[in-house]
């Protein structure tokens, strides 16, 4: 049972079909979201002494942190990865049967600065960028999220486009670039081809924002992946078991301070 009935979900898809992401206001519990904020800022500070020690601050551009979550406490429920309405716009937009793949965090501190505008993927074919879908995010930020820690700056209707095309289109204000303000609960959905970048967190707090890869039935991205605990795994419904067929299944999840999916930018 989700939130949405079919047509609800179906206006949804379509709004994003035209925009290239859809904003779901206050879908998850304020509870389930600050418990995953309260244990997510043990693994960033790892990350955060790591830079301090290399005398950079960053591992994805100034002030700015990737961190991989590892897929077992809430970070593994269900509920969230596995939402009816969210998965029912997913497929609606992405097709039946699609894959998770990605389940990380993008986290710009003091100091971020504004990123280049860019999408997270290239086009699946070269030359032509109007595919449909193949690939989205699912965005959901652990704190409340406005023009003083670092919204997420994108664009409408630039996830069917060349870069070229999207760029001068920004440029000459036909995708006026548009800042978004999310609450703990709010959800995006995007298409990681809509044209889009990161702005500087001003305060003294992490900005955490989410990020779950969600590809096409028969995308594969070597790039990024999830290590899924075989009790874990054993222990999920069907459907969410589906979700993560692509994965690797291991004992245990492995901390790693290593991130290495630093292409990003397309
Ligand atoms: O965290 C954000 O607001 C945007 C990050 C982003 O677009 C990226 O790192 O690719």
């Amino acid at each position: 049972m989700g939130k949405y009935d079919e047509g609800t979900r179906d206006a949804l898809a379509a709004s994003f079909e035209q925009d290239g992401f859809v904003v779901l206001r206050n879908h998850f519990s304020r509870a389930t979201i600050e418990a995953w904020r309260d244990a997510f800022a043990p693994l960033l500070q790892p990350h955060v002494e790591q830079a301090r020690e290399a005398s950079t601050s960053g591992n994805r551009g100034p002030g700015r942190y990737y961190v991989t979550l590892p897929f077992e406490g809430g970070f593994a429920d269900p509920a969230i990865f596995c939402d009816e309405d969210i998965v029912g716009i997913v497929e609606r937009v992405a097709g039946p049967d699609p894959v998770m793949c990605q389940l990380a965090t993008d986290t710009p501190v003091l100091g971020s600065v504004h990123q280049e505008w860019h999408r997270d993927t290239p086009p699946l074919f070269d030359d032509a960028p109007e595919t449909p879908s193949f690939q989205l995010a699912v965005n959901f930020p652990l704190v409340d999220v406005d023009d003083s820690n670092g919204p997420l700056e994108t664009t409408r209707g630039t996830h069917r486009l060349s870069r070229d095309e999207a760029l001068a289109g920004l440029e000459a204000g036909r995708f006026p670039a548009e800042r978004v303000p999310m609450q703990v609960g709010d959800v995006m959905i995007r298409d990681v081809r809509g044209l889009h970048r990161g702005t500087p967190n001003l305060t003294g707090e992490p900005r955490p924002m989410v990020v779950i890869g969600y590809s096409r039935a028969w995308y594969f991205r070597p790039e990024v992946h999830i290590d899924v605990p075989r009790d874990v795994f054993a222990a999920l419904p069907a459907r969410a078991r589906r979700l993560l067929r692509f994965n690797p299944q291991v004992d245990e999840t492995a901390r790693t301070f290593d991130e290495n999916y630093r292409q990003f930018a397309y």
